[in-house]
């Protein structure tokens, strides 16, 4: 799945049941912040730059939404052209820097077209996986 609304997962859920209004700012709506979910978690990410330039290193900062009762031990970040069957030249390293929430540095689109990022979140029930399309130009 792609580009569903974090709401539609369960941040809207979450936040019924009380949770920090601060652990989804991720999630909300903003400039620059690209989303994609399952039906169990989902993942806001914005990319340093923004628009990412063909053949340059970049950054991104994710943040996982679980649905209640959920939570997330770890993210997995890679990126490939699907209609290429080839993935990135370097293979990015992600961090931890709070709850849910996870860098990842040394990412790099090494032509332009039609990429797709994956994002694997693991969780104590298993591992989500949530795609996310991106066209580099
Ligand atoms: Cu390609």
């Amino acid at each position: 799945m792609t580009l569903k609304h974090c709401a539609r997962a369960g941040c809207a859920l979450a936040a019924l049941l009380g949770a920090s209004p601060g652990a989804y700012a991720a999630c909300d709506a903003g400039p620059g912040v690209l989303r994609g979910s399952t039906s169990r978690v989902a993942l806001a990410f914005r990319t340093d730059p923004p628009a990412i330039k063909v053949g340059e290193l970049f950054s991104l900062e994710a943040e996982v939404c679980p649905e209640a009762g959920t939570s997330v031990t770890g993210l997995r970040v890679d990126a490939g052209m699907p209609a290429h069957k080839h993935g990135m030249n370097y293979r990015p390293r992600v961090s931890s820097t709070g709850p849910g929430k996870y860098t990842a540095t040394g990412l790099m689109f090494h032509m332009p077209g039609q990429w797709q990022f994956t994002f694997d979140v693991e969780t104590p029930a298993g591992r989500e996986r949530i795609h996310v399309d991106y066209t580099a130009q």
